[in-house]
C-alpha cells in the first residue's frame, strides 16, 4: 500500500514533505486536507492528527504529523532516498537537527506572523492585526540575518553543505511564503540578504522540476492576491483625491 501524505499546498510544511516525496520517486498517495474549509477538523482526520495540522502520513499501521519528523521518517523509510538529504554522519545530522529546531521557534514565527496578520488572516475573513504582523515581521527580519550569517556561512546550502539536505527543502518552502506580500514588500524583505536570496535559487534548482510544480498552487493565489492588493490601493488612492 504506498504513503499516504494528508497536505494541504497552501501550507508551507505540506508543500516540503510533497516535494521531498517526489524528488526521491516515492510512490505516495496525496489526500488534500482543504484548511481553509475547516477539513483537518474532521473525525476521520482527527484520527490521523489529533492536532488538527497539515501536513500527516500514514505508512501502513504507521501515522506520523509534525513535518520535521515526517522528513526523517521518509528518509530512512524508503531506500532510494540520496545520502545527502539526512546524511547517516552524526554531526551531519545533528546539525541538520539543529537548524530544524531552530526554525520552528524563528523563521516560522516570523513568516506565519508576518503573512498571516497581514494577508492570510484579512483575506479569510479575519480582522488584520497590524501590530502582530510588525512584531513578526521584527522576528523575520531577525532570522533572516541568522540564516545568512549563521547558517548559509559555510556552503551553498545550509549547515556548509554542498547538497541540500530536509533542512534546505523545509526552510525554503517556508521562505516561499513571502510570495504572498507584494513584489515590493517581498524584494524590501529578502534582498538585503544576498546568501538567502542565492539560496532559494540553488534549492529552486536543485529540486527542479518539481518545486514549481509543488508551489503551482501558491503562485496561482499569489497573482489573485496581488491583483486585490492592487485594485484595493487603488480604491483607496481614488478615495484621497475626493
Ligand atoms: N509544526 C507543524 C506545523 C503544522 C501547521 O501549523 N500546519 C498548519 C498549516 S501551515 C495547519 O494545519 N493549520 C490548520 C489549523 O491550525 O487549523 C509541522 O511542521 O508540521
Amino acid at each position: 500500500m504506498a504513503l499516504k501524505v494528508y497536505a494541504d499546498r497552501m501550507s508551507q510544511p505540506s508543500r516540503a514533505v510533497l516535494l521531498f516525496c517526489k524528488i526521491n520517486g516515492i510512490d505516495f498517495e496525496e489526500i488534500r486536507i482543504d484548511i481553509l474549509k475547516n477539513k483537518q477538523y474532521t473525525p476521520e482526520y482527527k484520527a490521523i492528527n489529533p492536532m488538527y495540522k497539515v501536513p500527516a502520513i500514514v505508512d501502513g499501521r504507521f501515522k506520523l504529523f509534525e513535518s520535521h519528523a515526517i522528513l526523517i521518517y521518509i528518509s530512512c523509510a524508503f531506500p532510494g532516498v540520496a545520502s545527502h538529504w539526512y546524511p547517516s554522519d552524526l554531526f551531519k545530522r545533528s546539525k541538520i537537527h539543529s537548524v530544524l529546531d531552530w526554525h520552528h521557534s524563528n523563521l516560522r514565527r516570523g513568516t506565519v506572523g508576518l503573512v498571516f496578520n497581514s494577508v492570510l488572516g484579512p483575506l479569510n475573513g479575519l480582522p488584520s492585526k497590524p501590530e502582530a504582523a510588525i512584531e513578526g515581521e521584527k522576528i523575520l527580519m531577525k532570522s533572516l540575518s541568522k540564516l545568512e550569517t549563521v547558517w548559509l556561512k559555510d556552503g551553498r546550502f545550509l549547515v556548509g553543505s554542498s547538497q541540500p539536505s530536509i533542512a534546505d527543502i523545509s526552510l525554503v518552502c517556508e521562505v516561499m511564503q513571502l510570495e504572498f506580500l507584494s513584489e515590493k514588500d517581498r524584494d524590501r524583505i529578502l534582498s538585503p540578504y544576498k546568501k538567502v536570496v542565492q539560496w532559494i535559487e540553488d534549492t529552486k534548482k536543485a529540486t527542479a522540476p518539481y518545486f514549481d510544480e509543488v508551489h503551482g498552487v501558491l503562485f496561482k493565489a499569489q497573482k489573485r492576491i496581488r491583483e486585490r492588493m492592487a485594485t484595493e490601493s487603488g480604491k483607496t488612492e481614488l478615495k484621497s483625491k475626493l
